[in-house]
């Protein structure tokens, strides 16, 4: 798994990590096996009197030489397979990949947005990287490439994939509670393939061109309530309106139906009335977050029923 071939930069970071893993085994034995040929050598029976030795400069010059060698050597590896990952070609696809607690969203030039990465194969792709919320880090393994998503700036990577196929996308910094669901895939198709693909954009549904789910979607709600009625941390927003559920007031439980009310006090008091089952102290006030309008825009996104 871990050392699938699938990009343009497979071969030079595993040559400059194959190097420099092997330099440090050559070091770990080595220095190991003379420490022990020492210990004996020069122990206090053989050895009684111990010798200081002064100004040897061929010495020093040596043990200065050997390492600036050593570690030129391995700066180049590194320098050479790094630098071409900073140079992406004019010619390459955008992409704006957005990272946010606990998705990945991309772009596309023409607007269409994808929770997969779908490339052409063979073909050089440029992702500029934003992240919505806290640190992120964007790695494909089988590509050799990460790099962070800080808010507030914003980066890039490319790459050219060599391989069709699916490869996993991980987020390589810990993000929060959810960080670990916090994966995607690429897709490499052939490129006729990934042109029609790319004209398909999907319609959403009128509930989702409702302002509050905006409001939801913009504060990553929807990262600890699903949509589709999966347990997350907190829960699923799927039928919530005028559903019965249990909740804990100061520790007593209570039979209640979900309301206006309700859900706006769930927005501004998070931990006062908590769902059976559910944690306390894992959503934070949204008071000072959402204006009036925008809770108002969320009570009239759930009082919309599902279509289908
Ligand atoms: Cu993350």
């Amino acid at each position: 798994m871990l050392l699938q071939v699938a990009s343009n930069f497979v071969e030079g970071v595993d040559k400059a990590f194959f190097i420099i893993m092997g330099i440090g085994v050559i070091f770990l034995v080595g220095l190991t096996t003379l420490m022990l040929v020492f210990v004996f050598k020069y122990n206090k029976k053989k050895h009684p009197k111990a010798v200081q030795v002064k100004e040897r400069m061929i010495l020093e010059v040596t043990w200065t030489a050997i390492p600036l060698l050593i570690v030129g050597f391995m700066f180049y590896y590194g320098y050479i397979a790094f630098m071409p990952m900073r140079n992406a070609p004019d010619d390459a696809i955008q992409v704006t990949a957005v990272g946010k607690m606990w998705e990945w969203n991309f772009i596309y030039a023409n607007g269409k947005e994808s929770k997969k990465l779908v490339v052409p194969f063979n073909k050089a792709v440029n992702l500029k990287l934003i992240s919505l919320d806290v640190v992120h880090s964007l790695y494909i393994p089988a590509y050799r490439i990460k790099e962070d998503m800080v808010k507030g700036e914003e980066g890039f990577m490319w790459f050219i994939p060599t391989q069709k196929g699916r490869f996993d996308i991980l987020c390589a910094e810990y993000c929060g509670v959810r960080h670990s669901y916090m994966s995607s895939e690429v897709d490499v198709i052939d490129e006729d393939k990934f042109n029609l693909w790319l004209t398909i954009i999907d319609k959403k549904s009128n509930k989702e061109e409702l302002p509050g789910f905006l409001v939801l979607k913009n504060n990553a709600c929807t990262g600890c309530h699903s949509l589709d009625g999966t347990k997350l941390v907190g829960p699923s927003f799927k039928g919530l309106y005028g559903r019965s559920e249990i909740v804990l007031t100061n520790d007593v439980e209570r039979n209640i139906k979900v309301d206006e009310e309700y859900i706006k006090a769930s927005i501004v008091n998070p931990d006062i009335d908590v769902v059976k089952d559910y944690n306390k102290g894992l959503m934070k006030s949204y008071q000072t977050v959402l204006k009036d309008e925008e809770i108002q825009q969320i009570i009239e996104y759930f009082k919309t029923p599902d279509e289908k």
